[in-house]
């Protein structure tokens, strides 16, 4: 239950959702299941690092709403960027009212999300109408998905084991969009041979925040930290959320080396390889 033994290229050929397939894919060819979240508050500041980074990641995510000198210029070099460096872009805007609402903030206001964001993230608080609403803006764009929320990291948060499996359920009846959970475990049974684009089988990806190699604990506002090895080896995650101790590291290109030389190693040992 706790792991999926599947390799990243197992499940990348049998995926029904193309953008987890692309993501397994890149994960493969690069041979890193490292996310950067670059909270950084300045666009010269977060192409600088994305720019030095991303041949190091298979996944980038971002807080749009942090950056001070927001200008969509930016989101055209930031696209740039993910083609160079060949990484997807995660916007964790962790989108939480009702349908009618997250359609207005997804497809537009200054950010246009979903026109540039191959993935972004929701609570599912309001119920399965916030998922329906967001699914709805993805329309007539290229291929778009979602991560719901199914667990945090953060000390004391109120998603309780019986939310959680809430939280699965909707994403089992909304695979054609749903790819998987920001969780700090796998929370769903590892799919196998009979994965379908629906159903209880859907090969869920799961990705965690609050991930640190040891040194860190956690901060001052509740902010909790598991290791890579037990995240992926023991919890069964598949992507590795890493933000301050990648952009606030003097030197993040060798720390990002060795995120990703801990995560693969344990990936492989998760797969008996
Ligand atoms: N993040 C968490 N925990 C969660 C969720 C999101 O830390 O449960 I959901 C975000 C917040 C921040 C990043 O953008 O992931 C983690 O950053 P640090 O590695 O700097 O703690």
């Amino acid at each position: 239950m706790n792991f999926n033994s599947s390799s990243y290229e197992e499940r990348a050929a049998k995926h029904p959702h193309p953008v987890a397939r692309s993501l397994f894919e890149i994960m493969v060819s690069k041979k890193t299941n490292l996310c950067l979240s670059v909270d950084l508050t300045s666009s010269q500041e977060i192409l600088a690092l994305t720019d030095k980074l991303g041949p190091y990641i298979c996944l980038l995510k971002t807080h749009v709403d942090i950056i001070e000198d927001f200008d969509p210029d930016f989101i055209s070099k930031l696209s740039e960027l993910s083609l160079k460096h060949n990484f997807l872009i995660f916007e964790d805007r962790k989108f939480a009212d009702i349908g009618s609402t997250v359609i207005k903030q997804y497809g537009g206001g200054i950010y246009k999300i979903a026109e540039w964001v191959h993935i972004t993230n929701c609570h599912v608080l309001p119920g399965p109408g916030i998922v329906d609403g967001l699914k709805s803006v993805t329309r007539d764009l290229p291929p778009r998905a979602l991560l719901i929320l199914a667990e945090m990291s953060s000390k004391g948060n109120l998603l309780t084991d019986e939310y959680t499996k809430t939280a699965v359920e909707i994403a089992k009846n909304n695979t054609d969009f749903v790819i998987g959970f920001i969780a700090q475990h796998r929370v769903s049974e590892p799919s196998n041979d009979k994965t379908t684009a629906s159903g209880s089988n859907a090969d869920f990806i799961i990705m965690t925040p609050g991930v640190s190699l040891p040194g860190r604990d956690g901060d001052s506002f509740g902010q909790q930290y598991t290791n890579p090895e037990t995240a992926i080896c023991v919890n069964g995650t598949d992507v590795l959320i890493v933000g301050r101790d990648l952009f606030t590291n003097p030197d993040p290109v060798s720390r990002a080396k060795e995120y990703v030389s801990t995560g693969w190693n344990a990936y492989l040992k998760r797969i008996n390889k």
